[in-house]
């Protein structure tokens, strides 16, 4: 008998192949089921394809209706493996073909239940779809036909004999308070693995009465907090989790089961929304030190800050750090404080929680992702929108920069300040995202706070079993406006007269409880009032304490940048030869390319003969930094090779492709070399290695540009932490950008590491900025950031040209001897006296003034560089040109155009330091590109300047 439908079906009949990558949907399974019914009445009256299809019995197809191979198995005579010509006496068709749908059905909860489920906690309507619909599918599946189909053969996790059983438990999984998508999920056992956790309700599991009265308990902390600033400091800002309560028993329970699962920190990142809540209650900030604040009192923090001249920071950027005590013991809780971005945090975690995770003490990293835990709060609307979003999933399993999965919570109010979600993203979800990237996505009713902690547990059970990213989507409500100077109802009118109507979670929470006869009434309301005399009392003693002075921290010692702090970076001979030595041994059968082969050849002569280039230079102070026990982490686009081919930190051999790492093996290292290609990103790259760098204060963390240019892709990161982290939250570290940088004529992308903008940012002593011209003086400041007791972040503008420019090259004795130095004086003047215009310029331009063929000729000029450009030396400056007492004029030359380049952050550091000699400034004029674009034109440009600065007038024209 054919089902109905067939005669409609039949016009449109797939193929196999087609079938397979068609999603088996009720409608598709059910057109299978009927090419089914017509092979067992007669197998020569489907295609080919079908027959082998069913006769061969491993098909994708099958494999995804194993009850339909079930059925096909027991309609097939005798286990020939052939079907029968009819159909068996004991299949039914109707019961087939219901099964088919039962099947699709299943699927259809699997893939779609989210749609029908009850997320909102203001009552939208979910969706539903069509195929979650057991009448509507093919056939319909009554309640009499579900009573008929075993649920044993539907691959089920739920409990029950028959699909009309297990049916409502289905529903209830997927289509409850909570709601999953994990089908998307690529890899076959995760997927197993999610679909018998949800189905099981292994993490679903219902709390006791004593956990219940715990929850509500901290429900009523989290509201009494937040009620109780709302109502003492009236209008001002707290950005209030209310609607989003649940949160914060949520990061009770990440934390405990992280602790459980071996981990001694949990790494936060969060923005503005509910942070207090969280430092408060997560991070164990005292309410006294919040309140404080909200009294327009200083913190004990930013008093401390005082003697660097730190500014401070709003109080929802503050990071702080605290200790919890979990079944499994203490642990660390720390909240990276971040700046306004919305989600630039994310990577810096990231980075945090992976220097967390490694043991850098051996000569390789050993890096175990259960040791700390990553847990990333997002809003909304920023998940979707902010681009480092991506960035930052897309590191999560990468070698380099895995922590082992990270818990992501979306705090979810459904609004983004004003932006309703379709004004504010293309997809449905907001978690839509990490579909992409494999990531379970749990959505979850943040009014159901039993099932928002079933959430954690499944995610975080996912995490711990596969070390991967997991989604909470979680869904509720801003209570108020975007913060508490805001009228919601402006904009949102509806939405606002909604919330004001619903009960908060803590209210409906207790009711739920009194009704189960769980807690009394009197008892619930206690716990509120209890909450709120929290407040009142230490507020009533921060009132108490005002008037009374707070001790003064001892100063810090000052920093002192800028070459004062005595670190010797000078590394003996012996040491030296060790190193390069090892550097140029590869394990037996190794075959390196030969090309590379004599390019390393020549390092090792290079230490007798002269010409250690800068590739070398850099491995040589990395390698006796590795014997002096710092680790070192460099990543960039392809660092391992070196954009310009000149680093080859990693060895590929050319008949296997089996790569080797030479300065791991050195003898003698104390500390671990990590070198990584990073991914094609800037912001997230960047700020991952920051946050590495801040947690990993004993480590060189270095990122390196493919070229200088692309550092503006992460201006976020430069401007927002490495430069203000300092003055905003004492927060600095070693972190090293390596940006190529120089005039070469390859246009305007490919020049400029923007040095303006970093001598822009640069003032209190916050960073430091170098443009080193020889490879010793590359060697001694990359000593000098590993060794230097204050760490800053540091800038090195790092060349092209010059990585193989032999007068840039230097000797083992530059090496040994010797440090870094701010300035370097004109190498070739012996009479001081005679020099009546000193040229001061930077980086590689030096080369091209210095090699002018007009050089000879030009009398009376000294040509010195600038090397350390922030912290200014002054004295050093002074000095240099205090020892031409002849000068007439001083030129300072760049080849970056005049409204770019070192010229007008240092302009009035030079007028000081020339001391009435007049100053000049020869280089491109102002310009709103750095370069031009054609090589040729870049070579006149770059002439004009030389001559100019050498003060020898234009190049003759040549007759054409
Ligand atoms: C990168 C960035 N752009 C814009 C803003 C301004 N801004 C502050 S909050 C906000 C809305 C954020 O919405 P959502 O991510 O949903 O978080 P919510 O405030 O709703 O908790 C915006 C646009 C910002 N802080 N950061």
């Amino acid at each position: 008998m054919a089902a109905p439908g067939h005669a409609r079906l039949r016009r449109s009949k797939p193929t196999p192949k087609n079938v397979e990558t068609m999603d088996v949907d009720g409608l598709n399974a059910g057109f299978a089921q009927l090419v089914l019914d017509e092979y067992l009445e007669n197998p020569e009256a489907v295609s080919p394809e079908w027959r082998s299809l069913f006769e061969s019995g491993d098909s994708g197809l099958l494999e995804e209706l194993p009850g339909l191979a079930r059925l096909l198995e027991a309609a097939r005579d005798g286990g020939n493996g052939r079907a029968a010509p009819a159909p068996s006496p004991t299949v039914d068709p109707t019961l087939l073909g219901g099964v088919a749908a039962a099947m699709a059905l299943v699927k259809a909860h699997r893939h779609y239940g989210h749609l029908a489920a009850h997320l909102d906690p203001l009552g939208t309507e979910p969706p539903g779809d069509p195929a979650l619909e057991p009448e509507r599918l093919e056939p319909p599946l009554t309640p009499e036909l579900q009573r008929r189909i075993p649920a044993s053969l539907l691959r089920l996790y739920v409990a029950g004999e028959t699909l009309a059983d297990a049916l409502p438990q289905l529903q209830e999984t997927y289509c409850g308070t909570i709601a999953y998508e994990v089908e998307h999920i690529s890899d076959h056992e995760q997927r197993v693995w999610l679909r018998q956790a949800i189905e099981s309700g292994r993490y679903r599991r219902a709390l006791t009465v004593e956990e219940q009265r715990q929850l509500l308990a901290r429900l009523s902390e989290v509201e009494g907090m937040e009620h109780y600033l709302r109502r003492a400091f009236l209008g001002q800002k707290q950005f209030s989790i209310e609607g989003l309560d649940v949160l914060v028993p949520m990061l009770d329970l990440a934390i405990e089961l992280a602790a459980d699962a071996g981990a001694h920190e949990a790494v936060i990142g969060m923005a503005h929304r509910g942070r207090l809540s969280v430092l408060a209650h997560t991070v164990g900030r005292p309410y006294e030190n919040i309140l404080r604040e909200f009294e327009g009192e200083r913190s004990v923090e930013a008093v401390a800050a005082d003697p660097e001249g730190g500014t401070g920071d709003v109080k929802y950027h503050l990071g702080a750090r605290g200790t919890r005590k979990t079944a499994a013991g203490e642990i660390g809780v720390a909240l990276a404080a971040n700046p306004s971005h919305l989600e630039w945090v994310d990577p810096v975690v990231e980075g945090w929680a992976r220097a967390k995770q490694s043991d850098r003490g051996g000569s390789h990293v050993l890096h175990d992702s259960c040791v700390a835990m990553p847990v990333l709060i997002h809003g909304d609307a920023s998940f979707a929108g902010q681009g480092v979003v991506a960035e930052t999933l897309n590191l999560s399993g990468l070698a380099g920069y895995s922590t082992g999965g990270t818990l992501h919570l979306i705090a979810n109010n459904q609004i983004g300040f004003t932006t309703e979600p379709s004004e504010g993203r293309s997809t449905r979800y907001s978690s839509d995202l990490a579909k992409g990237f494999d990531a379970p996505i749990v959505h979850v009713n943040a009014d159901d706070p039993e099932a928002a902690l079933a959430a954690v547990r499944i995610a975080l059970a996912f995490r711990r079993r596969f070390g991967k990213n997991a989604v909470i989507d979680l869904v509720g409500y801003r209570r108020h406006g975007h913060n508490e100077q805001d009228e919601a109802a402006y904009t949102q009118p509806l939405m606002a007269e909604r919330i004001a109507r619903q009960p908060t979670v803590r209210e409906r929470f207790a009711a739920t409880l009194v009704a189960a006869g769980a807690i009394s009434q009197e008892e619930a309301d206690g716990l509120l009032a209890r909450a709120n005399a929290g407040m009142r009392a230490a507020h009533d003693a921060l009132r108490r304490s005002f008037g009374e002075t707070i001790p003064p921290k001892t100063r810090r010692e000052r920093v002192r940048a800028g070459g004062e702090t005595l670190v010797v970076t000078a590394v003996e001979e012996d040491i030296l030869r060790r190193v390069n030595a090892g550097l140029q041994v590869v394990p037996e059968g190794f075959t390196v390319h030969p090309k590379l082969a004599r390019q390393l050849e020549r390092r090792a002569a290079s230490v007798d003969e002269g010409g250690i280039d800068w590739g070398h230079a850099e491995a040589l102070a990395f390698g006796s930094l590795l014997l002096d026990g710092i680790p070192i982490r460099l990543t960039g686009q392809d660092s391992e090779r070196g954009t310009f081919s000149h680093r080859h930190a990693v060895l590929h051999d050319v008949d296997t492709g089996e790569t080797y790492t030479p300065i791991r093996h050195l003898d003698g290292v104390r500390a671990a070399f990590e070198v990584f290609n990073s991914p094609l990103s800037e912001g997230a790259a960047l700020g991952f290695e920051y946050g590495y760098s801040v947690a990993a204060g004993e480590a060189l963390v270095l990122w390196e540009a493919q070229f200088g240019d692309f550092v503006n892709s992460a201006q976020v990161i430069v401007d927002q932490f490495i430069v203000a982290g300092l003055s905003k939250w004492k927060q600095t570290s070693r972190l090293t950008l390596l940006l190529p940088h120089g005039y070469e004529g390859n246009g305007p992308e490919h020049s400029s590491a923007r040095l303006e903008r970093f001598l822009q940012l640069a003032a209190q002593e916050n960073i430091r900025v170098v443009n080193c011209t020889t490879a010793a003086q590359y060697f001694h400041v990359l000593r000098r950031q590993a060794l230097d007791p204050n760490g800053r972040p540091l800038v090195v503008l790092t060349p092209k040209g010059l990585l193989r420019l032999a007068d840039a090259t230097s000797s083992l004795a530059d090496l040994s001897h010797g440090a870094f130095r701010p300035l370097l004086d004109d190498p070739r003047v012996d009479e001081r006296r005679t020099v009546r215009r000193l040229v001061l310029c930077s980086g590689k331009v030096y080369y091209d003034i210095a090699g002018h063929e007009e050089r000879k000729g030009a009398d009376g000029v000294a040509i010195a560089r600038l090397e350390l450009l922030y912290p200014f030396p002054s004295e050093a400056a002074a000095e240099l040109i205090g020892g031409y007492p002849k000068l007439e004029e001083v030129v300072w030359a760049q080849e970056e155009p005049q409204n770019m380049g070192a010229w007008r952050a240092i302009r009035h550091r030079l007028e000081e330091a020339t001391r009435g000699v007049p100053l000049r400034y020869v280089g491109r004029p102002w310009r709103a590109s750095p370069s031009e674009g054609y090589p040729t034109a870049h070579l006149v440009e770059q002439d004009r300047i030389v001559r100019e600065a050498l003060g020898v007038g234009a190049r003759t024209p040549v007759d054409p």
